[in-house]
C-alpha cells in the first residue's frame, strides 16, 4: 500500500519515468524558503566560493528540512522503498532573459551509481511554466537503452559537461513538467529529460534533491550520502553530516568538503 502516492501514480512513474505535480508544501511556504535562499548576502556567499554550489542542504537548516520533508520523503518511500539516502542536491535557476538551458540527457551518464533505485525530485521554489523554461521529459525512454552522449560544455548550459545525448527526440512523447511552487516532479536516472531557457519575467528556481536507496553503489570510492529515513545496513556511502546553524563554521567546512568530493565525481575523466 503506497504511503502518498496511489497504486496508479506508481504505475505511471514505472510506465513514464516521471510523475508530476505532487504537493509537498503550501505554496507560501516554497515562497519563504525562496526569499531565504535570495537573501543570503555577498559576504555570506564569498565564504563559500561565491555561490552555492552542490549539497547546500548541508549548510542550511531550510533546506535540510526540505530534503527530509515528510510528505516527499513518503513519495520517494513509495518508489524506492523505506531506507532512502539524500545523494545530492542542486539548484537549477534561470533568471529571466537569460539563455540558461538544459540539454537532453540522461543523468545516469555521467553519475556512476549502480542500478534504477534513483530519482530526482525537483522541488519547484517559483512558477515552473512552458514560458519561464519547465522541465520537459521524454515519456517511457527510461525504459530505452543507456544513449551515447557528447560533451559540449556550451557556456549556457547549466550541466557540469553540457552533455548532450545523441539521438532524435520524438516531439510526441515530450511533455513539459509543469509547477506552481510548493510542488515536485519526479523522475528516474534513465529517464531523458531537459529545459529551455527561462522567457517568462521571473526566475525559474528548482532545488533538485537525488534519492538513492541504501543498495545502491557509487563508482567513486569517496562518495557521500545522507540517510533521511530507514537504515543504512549496506554502508556503501560516507555519511554526509547534517547543518547544526545555517552557514556556521562546522557546516561551511564540511559543505566545502562535501561540495569538492561531488564536483569531483561528477569531473571524473573528463578533459581538464
Ligand atoms: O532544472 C532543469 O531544467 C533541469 C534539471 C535536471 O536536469 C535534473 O534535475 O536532472
Amino acid at each position: 500500500m503506497p504511503k502518498h502516492i496511489s497504486s496508479t501514480d506508481l504505475e505511471n512513474y514505472r510506465e513514464n519515468g516521471y510523475l508530476y505535480p505532487i504537493q509537498i508544501m503550501s505554496k507560501s511556504q516554497a515562497l519563504d524558503i525562496r526569499n531565504h535562499i535570495e537573501s543570503i548576502d555577498k559576504p555570506m556567499l564569498d565564504k563559500i566560493g561565491g555561490e552555492l554550489g552542490h549539497k547546500a542542504h548541508l549548510l542550511m537548516p531550510i533546506l535540510n528540512d526540505l530534503v527530509k520533508n515528510p510528505v516527499l520523503l513518503d513519495t520517494v518511500e513509495d518508489i524506492l522503498g523505506p531506507n532512502i539516502l539524500c545523494w545530492g542536491g542542486s539548484f537549477f535557476t534561470k533568471k529571466p532573459g537569460d539563455n540558461a538551458f538544459v540539454s537532453w540527457h540522461q543523468d545516469s551518464n555521467y553519475w556512476g551509481l549502480s542500478g534504477g533505485d534513483v530519482l530526482t525530485a525537483w522541488v519547484a521554489l517559483s512558477p515552473a511554466t512552458r514560458l519561464s523554461g519547465a522541465m520537459k521529459a521524454l515519456s517511457g525512454s527510461h525504459r530505452g537503452p543507456n544513449l551515447k552522449h557528447v560533451e559540449t560544455y556550451h557556456p549556457d548550459n547549466l550541466l557540469s559537461r553540457g552533455q548532450e545525448v545523441k539521438t532524435d527526440i520524438d516531439i510526441d512523447l515530450v511533455v513539459d513538467m509543469t509547477l506552481q511552487p510548493g510542488e515536485v516532479s519526479l523522475h528516474h536516472i534513465d529517464l531523458v529529460h531537459s529545459s529551455a531557457p527561462n522567457q517568462s519575467n521571473d526566475a525559474r528556481i528548482g532545488y533538485a534533491i537525488r534519492y538513492i536507496s541504501t543498495n545502491v553503489q557509487s563508482s567513486y570510492d569517496k562518495d557521500r550520502a545522507l540517510l533521511v529515513r530507514g537504515v543504512d545496513k549496506f554502508g556503501h556511502f560516507d555519511p554526509d553530516v547534517e547543518p547544526d546553524r545555517g552557514f556556521s563554521p562546522a557546516a561551511i567546512l564540511n559543505y566545502i568538503e562535501s561540495n569538492r568530493l561531488h564536483m569531483e565525481l561528477l569531473y571524473q575523466n573528463a578533459p581538464k
